[in-house]
């Protein structure tokens, strides 16, 4: 299974696979109820793979925008959705 390129949360329009800060505040939003994310959104959202959305996701994605490429989970990979 591949997925969780989790810039598509925000790149869906313009198709560039880019990750920025903006992926992970989207989806702090949606773990405080700010926001709903659409169904592929929760699935590209869920970067460690559990099922569930939450801060563990969050951190795997700041983690990858510094530059850390090990052990962040699904973050950067192909998504089939
Ligand atoms: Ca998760």
């Amino acid at each position: 299974m591949a997925r969780g390129i989790c810039t598509k949360i925000i790149d869906l329009c313009t198709k560039y696979i880019k990750i920025t800060v903006e992926d992970t505040t989207l989806i702090q939003k949606a773990i405080a109820d700010i926001t709903t994310l659409d169904n592929n959104q929760k699935v590209l959202a869920d970067v460690d793979g559990d099922g569930e959305i939450s801060a563990f996701d969050v951190t795997l994605i700041q983690k990858y925008i510094v530059g850390g490429y090990q052990n962040t989970g699904l973050v950067g990979m192909t998504a089939n959705i």
